[in-house]
């Protein structure tokens, strides 16, 4: 099963919002946001913009007609700010005008006085401040006080772990073309077209049939786009309903960069304590998360990281501590792994410590304390597979591993200022959104007379191969070729409510929901090809190869004949269907239950060069023995493991968001802001599918694979930091992420100033 997409992207046919034609009356909009992090609106002076050339309209707080309100989970959100600015770039005021150049050269009219509040950049100073969204949570497994005393070895320490940058091909954008009756229909590039509709309505003051969101697909999401799209589309939507012109606003780079939130930054504290073998008796970690100015989904994030703190391991006494801490940045929100890779990163930051001060060697103690059937992790679900040490010792007989490391101790010993290092990486992450009341999906089915089929979905493609699997699930549930079947884009007339496409569960949601539906459609077809062929119901039925097939023999009933049939006796060929992931609850007050359907991951194994003369390293290669069930499509879910290990890779060592004490983004665009390309990728990427892996409640036994394979990447780091210590056995190194050339540099040469002189 190729990739459906595939062939239109590369021709450049795939169309997003922009692309559609744009009518000949279009507008298009500009945002004037603050110039300064925090303070308190004294004026604001519209008048020269209102007057520039062009404007059409220039809208305000005060022009809403609805709830000024956008939070997703706690409404502290105003879409435009309201008396009190809290981040560079706070949406003030949205200008209308003929063209986008005109929209934005008036935005830049609009005169603002702000009193300035003081500005919190850093969480753990915000947490001293006693800003902290929602409660700062606590999970303990086992009796962590006590656990010390019997401990042969502790030790603790401090990360400082960096935010990302989406980066998505696409930036953020809306096109809104007012209808009849007040109507809206919204083209938007969001993961949450239901997020995006009621919203809408909320800011408009109308109710949500009123509003028809429609997605054909995003250039990338990346959870950038999982609540952060909804801005766009409401402030496209205010415009077209004020002006009654069709309205699109498009966000260059630098203002994306600059207006939309990123991967949380968080700064952590942990301490492990271990036996004279290694074996980890106790983990305390508290997490501090900076959230920027606003909730978004800064708890869920939170949450997440919380569940992901112990990783790949079982940790007997463990005490979890973590706070999402507000501070004068852009809102943080979801980022493929939404938490999870912070809270893994901690853990193996402790091990590395660990392994260190006891002279064990890091893949020893991550070997010895791998998660098995029966374990339970700190929130109490059960371990209920043996994959996390299945796909381990896979990936150590595979590649050699053994071998690899004796190359690598070799290849240092003789070597003075070059220097490999080698890491293992086990990733085990948990599938369901961990509100347990997101895991619920609805899509219709249409199968039309001439055989061919549709199919919509709450699910949105943002280039994960959705539309790929979706077809291929329906494929397999009717017998009939994919490209009989059409995945239709998203659209909220034709499936209601759903949730954003994110948690890596929209194939498990929305293809279970359309397999629901098309097994509903068979059940149908069978009663018809039955009555058809004059065969009782005791005998077995199937569609194979487009052929009805009666006790397993092909009979001459084909695919299109029974759908013609079955219209001629008056059949219903349409169904919906629905799927809510059976099993999960959580309790929220004594922090236990079950949040996750299955987990999902593997091990990686990361082996880079480091020239220690100059900082400069390369990855070498990357070895992968991934859990994916049963893929739908191989070259999807081979292209998800690829895509997510680039962005991982890319946070740990290039990534380099950087913020003044101002709050003002100083790495806000391409040249300074850099992303892994196909030259710092490493020649050399093996990936096996663990066999034997079905998963039962994946579609035809697929797996969740988007979001897992991010946190392989971190194994760099883990590589990176071995190979200076080949270097520098006494270096104090310290677990700050992206380990960019630079830091590396400082961290070799800590005596030497390395910070350009201030003048
Ligand atoms: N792959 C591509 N090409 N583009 C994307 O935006 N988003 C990632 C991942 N893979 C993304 C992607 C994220 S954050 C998630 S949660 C999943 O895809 C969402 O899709 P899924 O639920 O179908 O895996
Ligand atoms: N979004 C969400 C997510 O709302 N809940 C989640 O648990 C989640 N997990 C990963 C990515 N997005
Ligand atoms: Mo992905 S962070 O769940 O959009």
């Amino acid at each position: 099963m190729k990739n459906i997409d595939g062939a239109l992207h590369v021709r450049g046919e795939a169309e997003f919002v922009d692309d559609a034609i744009r009518p000949s009356n279009m507008a298009y909009a500009a945002i004037f946001g603050s110039p300064i992090a925090h303070g308190r609106v004294s004026s604001l002076d519209t008048s020269k913009a209102l007057a520039a050339p062009g404007v059409l309209a220039l809208l305000t707080a005060a022009d809403i007609r609805g709830t000024n309100e956008v939070g997703p989970i706690i409404q502290d959100e105003p879409l435009l700010a309201d008396g009190v600015v809290r981040y560079i770039g706070h949406p003030l005021a949205v200008v209308v005008a003929e063209s986008s150049a005109e929209a934005r050269a008036a935005a830049r009219l609009v005169q603002v006085e702000i009193q300035p509040l003081p500005v919190i950049t850093d969480p753990r100073a915000a947490f001293a401040e006693g800003q902290v969204i929602g409660p700062a949570r606590t999970f303990q497994i086992g009796d962590p006080d006590a656990a010390w005393a019997s401990c042969a070895f502790s030790v603790r320490g401090t990360c400082d772990i960096g935010g990302q940058e989406h980066v998505y091909l696409e930036t953020q954008r809306a096109r809104a073309v007012p209808l009849e009756n007040g109507r809206v229909r919204v083209y938007a590039s969001t993961q949450s077209p239901y997020a995006a509709q009621k919203h809408i309505a909320k800011i408009l003051g109308v109710a949500n049939n009123q509003v028809e969101v429609e997605v054909q697909r995003l250039g990338g999401g990346f959870g950038g786009k999982e609540d952060q799209a909804t801005h766009w589309a409401c402030f496209a939507a205010l415009a077209a309903t004020e002006t009654g012109l069709p309205v699109e606003i498009v966000l260059r780079r630098d203002e994306d960069f600059r207006h939309t939130g990123k991967r949380h930054p968080y700064k952590s504290d942990f301490r492990i304590g271990a036996d004279e073998t290694g074996k980890i008796l106790v983990y305390e970690v508290r997490h501090f998360q900076n959230a920027g100015a606003t909730a978004d989904l800064s708890p869920g994030i939170l949450e997440r990281t919380m569940f992901h703190s112990t990783g790949s391991y079982f940790v007997p006494n463990a005490r979890i501590f973590a706070a999402s801490c507000r501070t004068n940045l852009p809102p943080n929100t979801a980022f493929r792994g939404f938490g999870g890779p912070q809270g893994m990163f901690v853990m193996e930051s402790a091990i590395a410590r660990l392994s260190e001060e006891m002279g064990i060697p890091r893949e020893t103690i991550q070997a010895n304390n791998l998660l098995a059937p029966g374990d339970s992790f700190p929130y109490g679900q059960s371990v209920e597979d043996d994959r996390t040490r299945r796909a381990w010792s896979r990936a150590v007989a595979k590649y050699d591993l053994h071998s690899a490391f004796e190359r690598v101790d070799s290849f240092n010993r003789e070597n003075a200022t070059t220097k490999k290092g080698l890491a293992l990486m086990p990733v085990t992450f948990g599938i369901s959104f961990t509100s347990t009341f997101l895991n619920q999906a609805g899509a219709l089915v249409h199968v039309y007379t001439d055989g061919s089929v549709a199919v919509t979905t709450g699910g949105v493609e943002m280039g994960q191969g959705l539309t790929t699997n979706i077809a291929a699930i329906l494929s397999k549930a009717f017998g009939i070729g994919p490209e009989r079947i059409r995945v239709e884009n998203t659209n909220t007339t034709r499936v209601a409510n759903m949730s954003p496409s994110a948690a890596s569960a929209t194939t498990l949601l929305n293809g279970n929901a359309a397999l629901a539906a098309a097994l509903e459609i068979r059940g149908r077809l069978e009663r018809v090809a039955r009555a058809e062929l004059g065969v009782d119901d005791s005998g077995s039925w199937s569609i194979r190869d487009e052929m009805v097939h009666i006790e397993g023999r092909k009979t001459e009933l084909s695919w299109t004949d029974l759908v013609s049939k079955a219209y001629l006796r008056r059949t219903d060929l349409s169904a919906h269907g629905f799927f809510a992931t059976p099993d999960l609850e959580f309790d929220k007050k004594r922090e236990t239950g079950r949040p996750f359907a299955y987990h999902s991951g593997g091990t990686a194994a990361v082996e880079i060069t480091l020239d220690c003369l100059r900082g400069r390293y390369q990855v070498d290669a990357v070895k992968i023995v991934h859990d994916a069930g049963r893929p739908l499509s191989r070259v999807v879910d081979l292209g998800q493991v690829e895509g997510a290990l680039a962005q991982g890779l890319g946070w740990m060592t290039m990534e380099d968001l950087q913020y003044d004490e101002t709050g003002r983004l100083l790495s806000s665009n391409l040249a300074s802001y850099k992303v892994p390309d196909a030259f710092f990728m490493p020649d050399r990427i093996d990936v096996e599918f663990l066999d034997d892996a079905d998963e039962v409640l994946g579609p035809y036994g697929s797996k969740a694979i988007g979001e897992p394979p991010l946190m392989y990447g971190i194994g760099v780091f883990f590589a990176l930091r071995q190979a200076m210590r080949a270097f520098d056995s006494t270096a104090e190194l310290a677990f700050v992420s992206p380990l960019t050339p630079e830091r590396v540099l400082m961290g070799l040469y800590p005596s030497v100033d390395l910070e350009p002189a201030k003048t």
